[in-house]
């Protein structure tokens, strides 16, 4: 899955790709480096970040998806807490809401992905973007996470979502301690596969890598994405999350010419 974010503030990409032009020419360019899915997003998402109204994100959103589709029939993920924006994100030929909130930011969450009839991803995170990493605290971070995610897919189809439309995310970043929290959930995604959903992992240029390597910059930690990737992979996870799309594309195809050959 290939990140485009049209925004001026996402942690590692922002204000790159906020014009059309530019967002739309980078989305032509992760087809090309052979995303299977684009994952688009108008408001970010990382620490403290400020919230943006449903009509900018819509306006900033809308016309990049009918830009996309009008040239390719790649599937189309939005990245959104709102029900509107998932909405008008649908009409525009989108087919995956990418909702970090796991559908609980909204009276009207549930409802809207079970009546869009969409794929969602639901995603643990604690808290919320403002102040997720203020002392995240876990007992069992692992089971936790599972547990939560468990419930969420339970309360999506309770409200209608069809469960082989449902996708699951720990949330790598999301109210987790750097090394604390992400390096063991990393370590047991087999738990969260185990759940038995397709499994979305996001690691791609995350803080913790630069917490493991002597404080790298988020244009220097595509060595340790591809390692989460891969990470991803040996546990099963159904897609990965990522910037460079080209280069993790080449570590999974040869890491799984590896694994067949075993
Ligand atoms: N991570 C980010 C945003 N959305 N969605 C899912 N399902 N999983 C993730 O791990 C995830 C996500 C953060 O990355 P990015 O989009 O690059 O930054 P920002 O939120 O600042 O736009």
């Amino acid at each position: 899955m290939g990140i485009v974010n049209t925004t001026p503030d996402s942690f590692s990409d922002g204000g790159r790709h906020l014009a059309l032009a530019d967002a739309l020419a980078h989305a032509r360019r992760l087809i090309v480096e052979g995303a299977d899915i684009l994952d688009l997003g108008a408001e970010s998402t990382r620490p403290g970040a400020d919230p943006v109204p449903a009509e900018v994100e819509i306006a900033r959103l809308a016309p990049l998806i009918e830009a996309i589709r009008a040239e390719s029939d790649i599937p189309i993920s939005v990245d959104t807490m709102k029900p509107q924006v998932a909405r008008a994100a649908a009409a525009a030929g989108a087919s995956m809401w990418n909702d970090v909130t796991a559908l609980r930011h909204a009276p009207d969450s549930l409802t809207t992905a079970a009546e869009l009839g969409c794929e969602v991803v639901l995603m643990h995170m604690l808290g919320e973007p403002r102040t997720m990493q203020a002392e995240p605290h876990y007992d069992d971070v692992v089971a936790e996470v599972a547990a939560f995610l468990a419930v969420r897919a339970e309360a999506a189809m309770a409200a209608g979502v069809a469960r082989e439309r449902i996708w699951l995310d720990p949330g790598i970043g999301f109210g987790k301690h750097m090394i604390r929290h992400n390096l063991p959930l990393l370590a047991g995604l087999d738990r969260i596969t185990a759940l038995g959903f397709p499994v979305l992992l996001g690691v791609s240029r995350k803080s913790f890598i630069g917490a493991l390597d002597g404080g790298a910059k988020t244009d220097a930690r595509l060595g340790g994405s591809i390692a989460g990737a891969l990470a991803g992979a040996a546990a099963g996870v159904a897609a990965v999350r990522v910037h460079d799309v080209r280069d993790t594309a080449q570590a999974l195809t040869v890491w799984s010419a590896i694994a067949q050959a075993r």
